[in-house]
C-alpha cells in the first residue's frame, strides 16, 4: 500500500521512508513535495489540522503530513513549541543554548503529530513524543533542526544529532507517531 506524505522537509521524508521500509514491509511511502503553510495556533495538532486541509485541492487524498516541535519545558515553558520553524530560522539552536546558559534544569521534549486523511475527506490524528534535555554544547552531524542540542532519556550521552538515523528512528517522537498511524492503517483499511 502507497502513502503520500506531503512535506517540503527532505529530513522529515528521509525518516519517514526508512522507518516504513525496515518495519512496515506491506507498506510504501511516495513524498508529495509541496511548501506547506502554517497559521499560528497554541497545539501542534491546530496546525496539522490546517495543513492537512490546506493542500485538499493539490494532493489527492488518502496523504498525510505531519507537524512536529521542539518543546523546552525548563526555563521556557514549552518555547519554541509551534513556533520551532521560526525560531530554528531565526536564533537556531545555538540561540536555545543562550537562553538556558548555564541553567541545571534543562528538561526538554519533541513532539510530532501525524494528520492523516482518508478517502471520505475524514482526518485522524497521531502523536508521538520523546522526552530528554537540552545538552550544554552542541554535538553531532546527523539529522536536522534542533538535534544537536537534544539529549533523550532514552539514549544518555548522546544528542539525537549523534546517533545513526536508524537509532534516532528506534526512539523518535516521529517514529512514535507514524507506528500509530500504520496500526491505524492495518485495522482499519
Ligand atoms: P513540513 O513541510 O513538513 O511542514 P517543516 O520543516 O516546516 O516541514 P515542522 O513544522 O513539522 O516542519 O517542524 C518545525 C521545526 O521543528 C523544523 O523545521 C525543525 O527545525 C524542528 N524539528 C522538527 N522535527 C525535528 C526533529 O526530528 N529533530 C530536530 N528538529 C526537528
Ligand atoms: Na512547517
Amino acid at each position: 500500500k502507497a502513502l503520500r506524505f506531503v512535506t517540503g522537509n527532505p529530513h522529515k521524508y528521509k525518516e519517514v521512508k526508512e522507518v516504513i521500509q525496515k518495519n512496515f514491509p506491506n507498506f510504501e511511502v511516495i513524498q508529495s513535495n509541496i511548501e506547506l503553510l502554517e497559521l499560528q495556533a497554541d497545539s501542534l495538532e491546530e496546525v496539522a489540522l490546517f495543513k492537512v486541509n490546506s493542500v485538499k485541492t493539490q494532493v489527492k487524498i488518502p496523504y498525510f503530513i505531519e507537524d512536529a516541535g521542539f518543546f523546552v519545558d525548563d526555563v521556557c515553558n514549552g518555547f519554541p513549541g509551534v513556533f520551532s520553524s521560526y525560531v530554528m530560522k531565526t536564533i537556531g539552536y545555538n540561540g536555545i543554548l543562550k537562553i538556558l546558559g548555564d541553567a541545571k534544569m534543562r528538561k526538554a521534549h519533541f513532539e510530532s503529530v501525524i494528520a492523516y486523511i482518508d478517502e471520505d475527506e475524514k482526518v485522524f490524528l497521531f502523536k508521538g513524543v520523546n522526552y530528554g534535555k537540552v545538552s550544554i554544547k552542541a554535538h553531532g552531524h546527523s539529522g536536522f533542526g534542533f538535534d544537536p542540542i537534544f539529549i533523550s532519556d532514552e539514549t544518555p550521552g548522546k544528542t539525537f544529532a549523534e546517533l545513526k538515523l536508524e537509532e534516532k528512528n528506534d526512539i523518535s517522537h516521529r517514529r512514535r507517531s507514524l507506528d500509530k498511524l500504520i496500526t491505524f492503517l492495518k485495522n482499519y483499511t
